[in-house]
């Protein structure tokens, strides 16, 4: 069974994330998603997320590309996560390209980096909403 791996925070659930799991799992046979959760966003990634990591969680496990979701907690769990998970393929949007090469280089998955879809982010719809 070829296993496949991603981050994000998945926050306001749009089509352009799922473009990004429906293409992460065509990749292998089963996707583990690890989610950021509320305190990571926070303290790290300087974002205050609309839905909460168990909202966010309870969406991203009713997508049918999707069979596992853990937290995220550091950014330094990937070659711990990939390792304890037996991953093959480790998979995030382009606009990471060339960040998480090192996953490749400490583990024997590969890094894929898929092009992100255009027009659509988190921040994008916050921002339109505020224009209505
Ligand atoms: N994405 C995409 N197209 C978009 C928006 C997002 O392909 N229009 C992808 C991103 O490239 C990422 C995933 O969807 O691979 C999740 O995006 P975010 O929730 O914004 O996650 P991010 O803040 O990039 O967190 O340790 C890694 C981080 O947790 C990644």
């Amino acid at each position: 069974m070829k296993r496949v791996i991603t981050y994000g925070t998945f926050d306001m659930l749009h089509y352009g994330h799922i473009n990004l799991l429906r293409r992460a799992k065509e990749l292998g046979d089963y996707l583990i998603v690890v989610l950021s959760s509320d305190e990571f966003n926070w303290n790290e990634k300087g974002k205050k997320t609309y839905f909460s990591y168990e909202q966010r969680k309870q969406l991203l496990e009713a997508i049918r590309y999707v069979d596992l979701v853990i937290p995220e907690e550091s950014w330094n769990q990937k070659v711990t996560d990939v390792d304890l998970y037996k991953v093959d393929t480790f998979v995030m949007g382009d606009d990471w390209r060339g960040q998480f090469d090192f996953v490749a280089d400490e583990t024997s998955a590969e890094v894929v980096y898929l092009e992100r879809t255009p027009e659509i982010s988190t921040t994008q719809i916050k921002r339109d909403l505020n224009q209505e």
